[in-house]
């Protein structure tokens, strides 16, 4: 008995152990190009070592049970009839539950850490006092300090993506931005709601008609990223693609000065 109980922890710990080894060694994500990335994948690692060692543990129980409790020759019948084993339920109900517990904590802390548990309603692109911003994500916790904001605003329709640069008084179909600089976006929508969504920044906020809301970020990587639509906004929605280019600061100055409205 004490050597049937030995193998099944080493067998737990084996699948805990290769499960942790896969999370922190295989990496499904594109690459990190903001400072919320890093913040995110951290609970992403989590919530994928924690299905790790669900699905490994359970392919090994049907695994293990279709041979163990296969019908063999001669077996006749329906088999053996079973009614509630209440030292089993309990186990499954506590362990699950304080996983989801833990998790919704931690992801929590994970939102709050990225800027989405911040004051929306003091921002600086807000045109009165009486508009609202009605969501987003405020500025990250480890921001950068010393720089002023970059202030971009938005405009969704169907099915693209127009981005006003206020201080050089030009709207570009690309959204350009030096790296390492903070940028905040206000965003809003002509018609339907739309999400902007750039997946190597792990940031996605959707963009309402008559509700405005804020997305803030820190590119931190030099290159070109998709900008995609993430709310299914119409029959094109699929092709509602833009790019988002994060230069050097002296790349991104001479483009600025190229597209800037000359004032006469
Ligand atoms: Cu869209």
């Amino acid at each position: 008995m004490l050597n049937k109980n030995y193998s099944l922890f080493l067998l737990i710990s084996a699948i805990i152990g290769i499960s942790f080894w896969i999370g922190f060694n295989v990496n499904l994500l594109p690459q990190e190009a903001s400072i919320n990335a890093p913040i995110y994948d951290e609970l992403f690692k989590i919530l994928f070592i924690i299905g790790l060692i669900l699905f490994i543990g359970m392919s090994l129980i049907i695994i293990y049970s279709l041979f163990k409790f296969r019908r063999t020759n001669g077996q006749t019948g329906d088999g053996i009839y079973l009614e509630g084993n209440l030292k089993l339920e309990i186990i499954w109900t506590v362990i699950p539950s304080i996983i989801v517990l833990i998790v919704g904590l931690y992801s929590y802390d994970i939102y709050d850490r990225m800027g989405g548990m911040k004051e929306l309603n003091n921002h600086e692109m807000m045109h009165s006092d009486s508009e609202k911003i009605w969501a987003g994500i405020s500025e990250s916790s480890n921001e950068l300090s010393g720089i002023e904001n970059l202030n971009i605003e938005v405009s969704a329709m169907q099915f693209a993506f127009l981005f006003n640069y206020p201080k050089g008084e030009f709207i570009s179909g690309e959204l350009h931005v030096p790296v390492n600089e903070k940028i905040s976006m206000k965003m809003e929508s002509k018609d339907v709601i739309h999400a902007f969504w750039v997946p190597e920044f792990r940031i996605k906020q959707d963009i309402i008609p008559g509700q405005p809301t804020i997305l803030n970020f820190t590119p931190t990587k030099v290159g070109k990223y998709p900008i995609i639509c993430a709310e299914l906004c119409g029959p094109y929605h699929g092709g509602m693609r833009a790019s988002i280019i994060v230069e050097e600061p002296s790349d991104y100055e001479n483009w600025f000065n190229q597209n800037k409205k000359t004032k006469v």
